[in-house]
């Protein structure tokens, strides 16, 4: 059938912030969405697969900072440099149709049109923004959605921002969005739209703020310098932009737009299931299908990080243990839907106990069978069947549709689980009929060659059902089965093998680790001392008028006394000549940094308009400047020529 006859599909990943290296984490959205773009793909469909980066905003524009570089070269390495998200990949197989970076020309110009769009109508207006800010996630957050102060989705401190900005009246969409959560199977699993509707919504849906004045690496406001479009909404529209929308990069959006399904992680669902739809309506452009809110890889109950002992790092883990094992493990052992706990240990279980033990050994029994005992080529004679044939036969022909059933609500954990029910009962049967007593005779051979022909159908239809999950693993398998038909239509079908199959031998298709030693091994590879890095710059702060800056005094100061303050660890007392004549008395915590003796005499730096506050019981009357970088800090300090009472302009 030709492309255009067929039916489309359009599947989306979230596309990644290159901050960071991908950890294994990041791995299992992309492997699951390739699994399903693949299995679309088997059942005919014409798929538009979309993964890609979103490399604005101020997370990036620091980090390229701190490296010396610019944003746009920063993530230059992060996407398209050796072992970067491009490489990675191509080395998991990942099938994506179309890759989109929100720093090509074609998006941010398409951004532009759709921010103007929005504003034209109505829908985006200028206000003031106060309010309070992660960084790490790009978010704005109201003081009453912090969590003990801190980000609710990442935990992270925020810091205060006010800044004139570009609002979008999401509390206009509120009732229609909430309608769309409420009424409809558009957001999936269910569990995600209670928390949803009432977190959010129904605790009250305010305007957003999506523009930023305080940096500049993001998609300029055409129509009001200085401002750049919020990442969010600048990378949400990837998903149309991707495909020609207000652009003439690419010219299939009439072809697939609305999506079918964008996948996300849980802490991303608030942006797609409400944010994106509003934005949407506004445009008025169609809604997607589905968005589905899947769970987290976690280490140890808590986020991913490098630091837990375990390997996370999917290049290591790939080298190790091959792609097809990572990505079958990511999609068999977690449910999509929920979190689930990553760990080494279970990685290497499941490929002992499912690739090794059960699968590969069945390929390799059966294969090496056949050619023991018919020289590799099944005979095409009257083969016998028995009624103890027909649990196997009847399980390998109920396959397809017990797997289309999970695959179609994205359980992929359970559609694997029915495979692995047959595979396992391939084992079974192979020790119920023990070919090794049929093939001792001859008589029995015509039994024998069906015993080999069930297993080698059922290995067909499972390792058919396991490509979009295996994709070479499962070619492999059919090569050595000798298997020339594998698409949809003959998985349905029992008996789509041929009866004159040869059969070609090969090494173990997942060799069995010892799990002990490898342990050991990922133990010292993690062990690793990681070069060291230098520490990160600060957040930047937002931005301050002048006439604030003016209102900071800041004085020059001898040192008169220093002492070490009973009790703490961390004071030093000064007595301070600022100037007035009368000494000055200031508690600072570099205790830590110097000795004492060390800042006798010395001319420093002191904030000298602050009120007095208490410390350890004692007065202390203003600041000492010091700069300070991760764990080093240096008291500013200045020639012995500036006279105390100096200010400083
Ligand atoms: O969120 N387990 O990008 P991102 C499972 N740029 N999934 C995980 C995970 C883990 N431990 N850690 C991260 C963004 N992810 C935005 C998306 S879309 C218009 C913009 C998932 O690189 C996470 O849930 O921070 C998210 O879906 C994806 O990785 C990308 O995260």
């Amino acid at each position: 059938m030709c492309d255009s006859c067929k039916k489309k599909f359009y599947i989306t990943t979230p596309i990644y912030y290159p901050s960071d290296k991908l950890h294994i984490g990041h791995t299992y959205c992309t492997v699951a969405t390739d699994a399903m773009a693949r299995y679309k793909r088997l059942r005919g469909y014409d798929v538009m697969f979309l993964t890609g980066t979103d490399e604005h905003g101020q997370k990036i524009e620091t980090r390229a900072k701190s490296a010396g570089i610019t944003p746009q070269q920063f993530v230059d390495n992060i996407v398209t440099g050796e072992k970067g998200v491009l490489d990675l990949w191509k080395l998991m197989n990942i099938s994506y149709d179309r890759f989109i970076r929100t720093t090509d020309d074609y998006h941010v110009a398409a951004v532009q049109k759709i921010f103007k769009k929005m504003y034209d109508k109505g829908d985006i207006y200028k206000g003031k923004y106060t309010g309070m800010y992660c960084t790490p996630c790009e978010s704005f957050w109201t003081e009453s959605q912090l969590k003990d102060g801190k980000c609710p989705d990442c935990g992270r401190d925020c810091q205060p921002a006010e800044e004139e900005a570009y609002f979008f009246k999401l509390s206009k969409y509120a009732q229609p969005v909430r309608d769309l959560l409420t009424n409809t199977d558009f957001l999936e699993p269910k569990s995600r739209v209670h928390e949803m509707v009432n977190n959010f919504i129904d605790a009250g849906l305010e305007d957003l703020c999506v523009s930023r004045t305080s940096f500049t690496w993001g998609v300029p406001v055409d129509f009001d310098p200085g401002h750049v479009v919020y990442v969010w909404v600048d990378a949400l529209f990837n998903y149309t932009t991707a495909l020609g929308f207000m652009n003439d990069k690419y010219d299939d959006y009439k072809d697939f737009w609305p999506a079918d399904v964008h996948f996300v992680g849980k802490e991303i669902v608030r942006f797609h299931s409400i944010i994106w739809p509003a934005m949407l309506m506004s445009m008025e452009m169609p809604l997607p299908k589905k968005v589905y809110g899947h769970g987290w890889l976690l280490l140890d109950g808590g986020k991913m990080s490098k630091s837990k002992g375990n390997v996370v790092d999917p290049q290591i883990l790939a080298d190790r243990y091959g792609v097809d094992a990572l990505r079958f493990f990511l999609l068999r052992s977690f449910p999509f839907g929920s979190d689930g706990n990553f760990s080494n240990e279970l990685l290497i279980s499941c490929i002992n106990t499912d690739l090794a033990n059960d699968l590969g050994n069945l390929v390799s029994r059966t294969v090496a069978m056949v050619q023991k005992y018919f020289g590799g080529t099944l005979p095409t004679q009257q083969l016998i069947s028995e009624e103890m044939d027909s649990e196997l036969t009847g399980m390998a022909s109920a396959l397809s549709e017990k797997y289309e059933k999970q695959m179609e609500s994205y359980a992929f954990q359970n559609a694997l689980a029915e495979i692995f029910a047959v595979i396992s009962r391939a084992n079974k049967y192979i020790d119920e009929n023990a070919p090794w007593v049929l093939a001792k005779d001859e008589a029995n051979r015509p039994r024998l060659a069906k015993v080999m022909y069930n297993l080698l159908e059922t290995v067909r239809i499972c390792a058919g059902l396991l490509q979009p999950f295996m994709p070479a693993t499962a070619e492999e398998i059919m090569r050595r089965i000798g298997a020339e038909r594998y698409d949809w239509e003959s998985l349905c079908v029992y008996g789509g093998l041929k009866a004159d199959t040869t059969v070609t031998a090969g090494s173990a298709l997942f060799p069995r680790i010892d799990a002990a030693k490898e342990l050991e091994e990922l133990e010292k590879l993690n062990a690793k001392p990681e070069e060291p890095k230098e520490d990160p710059l600060p957040e930047p702060l937002p931005p301050i008028c002048f006439d604030d800056f003016c209102k900071v005094e800041m004085t020059v100061v001898k040192v008169l006394t220093c002492e070490n303050v009973k009790k703490s660890e961390k004071l030093l007392k000064f007595t301070l000549d600022d100037g007035t004549g009368t000494p000055r008395q200031i508690l600072s915590g570099i205790a830590k940094y110097y000795k004492p003796e060390e800042l006798l005499g010395k001319t420093l730096v002191a904030v000298t308009n602050l009120p007095p506050r208490k410390m350890m019981g004692q007065e202390s009357c203003g600041m000492i400047l010091s700069a300070e970088r991760g764990d080093k800090l240096q008291v500013v300090m200045l020639d012995d020529s500036v006279p105390a009472g100096a200010r400083l302009v």
